[in-house]
Formats: C-alpha cells, structure tokens, sequence
C-alpha cells in the first residue's frame, strides 16, 4: 500500500526478501534494537492498515477525506487544464478521485506505487469510472527517481498528489529527500498537493495508535508474525507488547514492540538477546505544523501555495509550487 520499500533488480522476490532479512538483521543486532516500518505491509499488514483507518480512535483518513470533499473545487483551481496528475504512492486512488472529480480535463493520471501488481490492478478498476482520462500506472520507489510515461511527460503541466500523511512516516532528512525527488520528476512550474496530520493534543494521538479494539496493537505485532513466517524466526507473539506514545519533543508518535521478559530470539540463524522491557523500534509518525513542513518544503525548493484543514485543525492538505 504506502510506497515505503526500496528494490529495483531483475528479480525484485527475491531481492526484496535479502533486503527485508539484511535490514532486520541489523535492526535486531543494533542498540536500540529497530526494523524500519515499511516492512508492515505485506498482504495481512495492508488489511489490518485499511482496518486501521476505519476505527473511531484514528481521525486522520477520514478527517483528509473530509477536507478533500469540503475543498474540493478550490484545490482543483491548482489544477491547470491539460496537466498531468501524478500521485506519489497511489493506493486505492480514492483520494485521487475526489481531485480528479472536480478538475478540469487532465492530460494523464499517473499512479505511481512499489507494488506494480497492486497499481495495475487499481488502475483497471479506476478506468471505468473516468472513461475520459488516460491512467498511466508506473511501478516504482517514489523516493528515487524514475521516468514518466510519455503522455505525462508532453503535458504541459504537472501536479503531484501525496495524501494520507505517509510524509509522516520518513525522517524529516527522508522527507526533505523525497521533496527533492519530487520537484526533479514534477519539474519547474509544478503544483504537488501533500496530505498532512498535523501536531495535536498528546490525548487525541495517543488514542489514534492505541485503539480500543487493539487492530493497531495486531498491525504492529504482525511485523513478527511475517518475520516468523519469511526469516525463519521464532518470535513469540505473547511475549511482545504494543506500545505507541507522542514523543513531544520530536513532534512524532512512536510505535515500538516490548519483550515482556528476557528472552532469546533466532532470526535466520542469528540469536538476539532481549531484556525484560527492552523494545523494537517500529515506527516514527512525525507530525507538522503548517510553518515546519512549509520550512521543510521551502528548504528544497518548493513554495508555498495553499493551506486547508478541518474545523479542529487536526489534518491539513497543503499546496506548494516549484518557482519557473
Ligand atoms: C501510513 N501512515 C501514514 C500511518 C500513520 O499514521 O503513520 C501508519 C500507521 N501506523 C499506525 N497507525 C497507522
């Protein structure tokens, strides 16, 4: 689902499983121990995401839906004629089709995801509901980067989309890179749209990746689950407890996994001790003010150009333009 991972080879199974056990292994043997969090979706962690996005505790998707619906007609004054669209880590493209609903007649739709199966099979569903528009599905690694298809290419404007927050989940020097990235495949002249969680009461976030009914709890512990099942590893699923807090003094929400005892783990062969409390660092989820991303976007290049959120000022949609 979110274009976090990275592998481009001829033999993309394969490389991505020596990836996957090269960075667990190192992420297990460092101090703190840690595993980078787009190794959350595989096919059971990308169901338990949608899941997530579903509980009354996680305001973010449904709070960007409703922004996006609210100011729909406005965000599409953004929207040159002609234009290709290129959403970043497309997804179910239903963000997408508010946007492309109010814009004018658009050159291309370009959804551009890590998993080529995934973007081919949402671009043949999405073709039928807007008979008019060509969608150019790309598979790549949104963080690097790579061609547009041609159509896009002769367009005489381009505009990227980057909804769901996933900005969030990079390190700011990631997502500074990813902005960069961007403006090169955008060119001079482009609008790119982001979706933002913005920086809120510690209670309100807290909730957000602590549901009542523990399906974050399950997303997070299935990272085990999948090492088990693809590392050969042994993780014992009781003994590891979900725990996710806002770190206030580095505006994000952090999701780790705690041994509850201590305890040894193999991994592909390599034994990993645990003391009792000690924890995998799983996920940063950074939140922004309007002013921090704005200075983070400006650093690369990018001004600003637009600011909507909702009435509690819990997520924002925020536009920025590359200078000619
Ligand atoms: C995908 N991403 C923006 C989600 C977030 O809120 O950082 C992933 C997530 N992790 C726990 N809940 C949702």
């Amino acid at each position: 689902m979110v274009a976090l991972a990275v592998s481009k080879t001829p033999q993309p199974q394969a490389a991505d499983k020596a990836a996957f056990e090269a960075e667990v292994l190192a992420g297990l043997g460092a101090s703190p121990k840690h595993i980078p969090a787009k190794y959350f979706y595989d096919g059971t962690g990308s169901q338990l995401f949608e899941r997530i996005t579903e509980v009354p505790e996680y305001y973010p998707t449904r709070t960007e839906m409703r922004i996006l619906r609210d100011n729909a007609a406005d965000i599409a004054k953004l929207i040159a004629p002609g234009a290709a669209l290129v959403e970043f880590g497309s997804g179910s493209s239903k963000k997408a089709r508010i946007v492309l609903r109010a814009a004018p007649p658009l050159a291309a739709y370009v959804p551009v995801d890590i998993c080529g199966e995934m973007v081919e099979q949402e671009a043949a569903e999405f073709r039928p509901d807007f008979p008019q528009l060509r969608v150019l599905p790309v598979t790549a690694d949104i963080c690097f980067p790579f061609e547009l298809p041609a159509e896009a290419m002769a367009a005489p404007a381009r505009v990227g989309f980057f909804p769901g927050s996933t900005i969030g989940n990079f390190e700011p020097h990631e997502a500074a890179a990813f902005l960069r990235n961007a403006a090169k495949i955008l060119i001079p002249g482009a609008t790119l749209i982001i979706g933002v969680d913005l920086i809120k009461d510690a209670e309100i976030l807290n909730a957000a990746y602590n549901d009542k009914d523990g399906v974050t709890a399950k997303f997070n512990r299935n990272l085990l689950t999948r090492i088990n099942r693809e590392l050969h590893g042994n993780f014992k699923l009781d003994t590891f407890e979900h725990h996710a807090f806002f770190n206030r003094e580095r505006n994000r929400v952090e999701m780790h996994l705690a041994s509850l005892k201590r305890q040894k783990v193999k991994v592909a062969g390599e034994c990993f001790d645990f003391r009792a409390g000690e924890t995998i660092h799983t996920e940063n989820s950074y939140k922004y003010s309007v002013e921090t991303l704005g200075a983070l976007a400006r650093g690369v290049g990018w001004e600003p150009a637009g600011v909507w959120t909702d009435k509690d000022q819990y997520f924002s949609i925020q536009a920025f333009k590359l200078a000619e």
